[in-house]
């Protein structure tokens, strides 16, 4: 089973969307690993986004991640970063598929939602950047073997 991390960001928090997205993730089979509402501060969001520091969007995206709390989660199952990634669907709301998370709530760029990690490298890094190890359960959940 592979692990991923996932971020419900201030726009998905603020519009009461939090429960209905994470209804999609549980349905398609993905299990909660860790979950938890946290204010983020500029720093973390710095180290979560340091990938985009320098580009012209960076210090509007840590004003946005910062702008409101967010929950933050690890997500588990089979090939749980790529699903997750596609799940999501584009990055820019405007382009995501019908179908799609962003293509179906968001119409921005920039306030899309939700992050998924984009390799087994980031997921590493973000689980270890948002979560201390005890806040990530390995568990067996009853009725796995109907799902995978
Ligand atoms: P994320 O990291 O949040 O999962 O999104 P992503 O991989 O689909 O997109 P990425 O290129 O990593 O961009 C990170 C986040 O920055 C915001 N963004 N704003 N205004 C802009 O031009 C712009 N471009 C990106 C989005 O919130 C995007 O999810
Ligand atoms: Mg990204």
């Amino acid at each position: 089973m592979q692990k991923t991390l996932i971020i419900l960001k201030p726009d998905c928090v603020q519009r009461r969307l939090a429960g209905e997205i994470i209804a999609r993730f549980e349905a398609k089979g993905l299990r909660i690993a860790a979950l938890k509402l946290i204010q983020v501060d500029r720093a973390l969001g710095e180290k979560h986004y340091a990938e985009h520091a320098g580009k012209p969007f960076f210090e509007g995206l840590i004003d946005f991640i910062t702008g409101g709390p967010v929950v933050v989660g690890v997500l588990e199952g089979n090939e749980a970063i790529s699903v997750v990634r596609s799940m999501l669907g584009a990055t820019n709301g405007v382009a995501a598929a019908p179908g799609t998370i962003r293509g179906d709530f968001s119409i921005s760029k920039q306030n899309n939602l939700v992050h998924g990690s984009d390799s087994p490298e980031s997921a590493t890094r973000e689980i270890a950047l948002w979560f201390k190890p005890g806040e990530v359960v390995d568990y067996t959940v009853a009725g796995a073997q109907w799902v995978f």
